[in-house]
C-alpha cells in the first residue's frame, strides 16, 4: 500500500531542494541547447533538475516510475502502478531569458487516477498543491472552489503564436474569443498558466500543443476545484502524448467550445 501522506511530504522537500538548485544556477553561464525547433531550448539545468528528482524517487520509491520531459529515465508507455510525471522546468525560455515565470512541475498518478500534483514557481517561492480529495493551496492558503464565469468577464491565457504554427488553421478563428474576452494573457509557462487558473487570476487557458508534464499537476488542481481540463475538441486528454489543451471555469468552458472553437480543426 502506497503512503500517500508520505510521498507528499517527500514530494514537497525535493520540489523545493531542486528549485534551490535552480536559484543556485543563475550566477553561472548556461549550456543552451534546442529541441523540437530554435525556440524549443533545453540547457543542462533542465536536465540536472530532472537527474536529481529521478534519483531522489528511485532511491526512496524503486518500484515507482518517472515520466519527464528530458527522457532521463526508463521509457513509460502505460500508466500502471505509481508514475510521476515531471517537468523540471516548464517555461524553459522565461527560465533563459528572464530567470523568473518558470516552475518545476510534479503530477503523480496512480493506475491513470491523478493523486497529488505540485507547482513550484520558484523565483516568487510559491507552492500550488494538491492533495486528491483534500483541496488545492498555495503555499498555506486554501485556493476557492472555482465558479462559473462567461466570456465577457473572463481573462483568457493564449498564446498569440501558436494559432499560426499549424497550416490547417486559420489564425482569425481565434479572433473573436479573443476580442470578446474580457481580456488576454500569456505568461510562457503552461504549469503556472494552470496554476493561474486554479487560483482564479485567470479564468482559461487553451494551447494547440502540450505535453503530459505540462499539465499533469495542474489537471489535478483544476478538476479538484470543479474546473474542467479538456482537448479544445472536448475530448478526455491522453496522458501518454501531445494533445489540443484547454483548461476553464465551468459554464465558459462549455461557452468558449460552443460558440468559438466549434469550427476549429484542432
Ligand atoms: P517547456 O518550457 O517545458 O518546454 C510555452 O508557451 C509553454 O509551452 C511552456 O510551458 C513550454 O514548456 C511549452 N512548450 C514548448 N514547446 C513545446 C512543444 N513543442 N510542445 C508542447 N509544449 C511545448
Ligand atoms: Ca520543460
Amino acid at each position: 500500500m502506497t503512503n500517500w501522506r508520505e510521498v507528499d511530504t517527500f514530494a514537497k522537500t525535493w520540489i523545493k531542494e531542486a528549485g534551490e538548485r535552480i536559484k543556485d544556477s543563475f550566477s553561472k553561464q548556461l549550456i543552451i541547447e534546442t529541441k523540437s525547433n530554435k525556440n524549443d531550448l533545453v540547457t543542462e539545468i533542465d536536465k540536472a533538475t530532472e537527474d536529481f528528482l529521478i534519483k531522489k524517487i528511485n532511491q526512496t520509491y524503486p518500484d515507482h516510475r518517472i515520466l519527464g520531459e528530458e527522457g532521463l529515465a526508463e521509457k513509460v508507455e502505460e500508466l500502471n502502478g505509481v508514475v510521476w510525471i515531471v517537468d523540471p522546468i516548464d517555461g524553459t525560455m522565461n527560465f533563459v531569458h528572464m530567470q523568473r515565470d518558470f516552475a518545476i512541475s510534479i503530477g503523480i498518478y496512480e493506475d491513470g487516477i491523478g493523486k497529488i500534483g505540485l507547482i513550484y514557481d520558484v523565483v516568487a517561492d510559491e507552492l500550488y498543491h494538491v492533495f486528491k480529495g483534500n483541496g488545492v493551496y498555495m503555499d498555506d492558503i486554501p485556493l476557492a472552489p472555482l465558479e462559473e464565469t462567461t466570456v465577457e468577464k473572463g481573462i483568457i491565457g493564449l498564446n498569440s503564436t501558436w494559432v499560426m504554427e499549424n497550416k490547417r488553421i486559420d489564425p482569425s478563428i481565434l479572433a473573436p474569443l479573443a476580442k470578446d474576452a474580457r481580456g488576454t494573457r500569456s505568461f510562457g509557462s503552461a504549469c503556472l498558466e494552470l496554476a493561474y487558473v486554479a487560483s482564479g487570476r485567470m479564468d482559461a487557458y487553451m494551447t494547440l500543443r502540450l505535453s503530459p508534464w505540462d499539465y499533469a499537476a495542474g489537471k489535478i488542481m483544476i478538476e479538484e476545484l470543479g474546473g474542467m481540463v479538456t482537448s479544445l475538441r472536448n475530448e478526455e486528454l491522453d496522458m501518454l502524448s501531445q494533445n489540443s489543451f484547454f483548461a476553464s471555469k465551468p459554464g465558459l468552458h462549455q461557452e468558449i467550445l460552443e460558440k468559438y472553437l466549434k469550427n476549429g480543426k484542432w
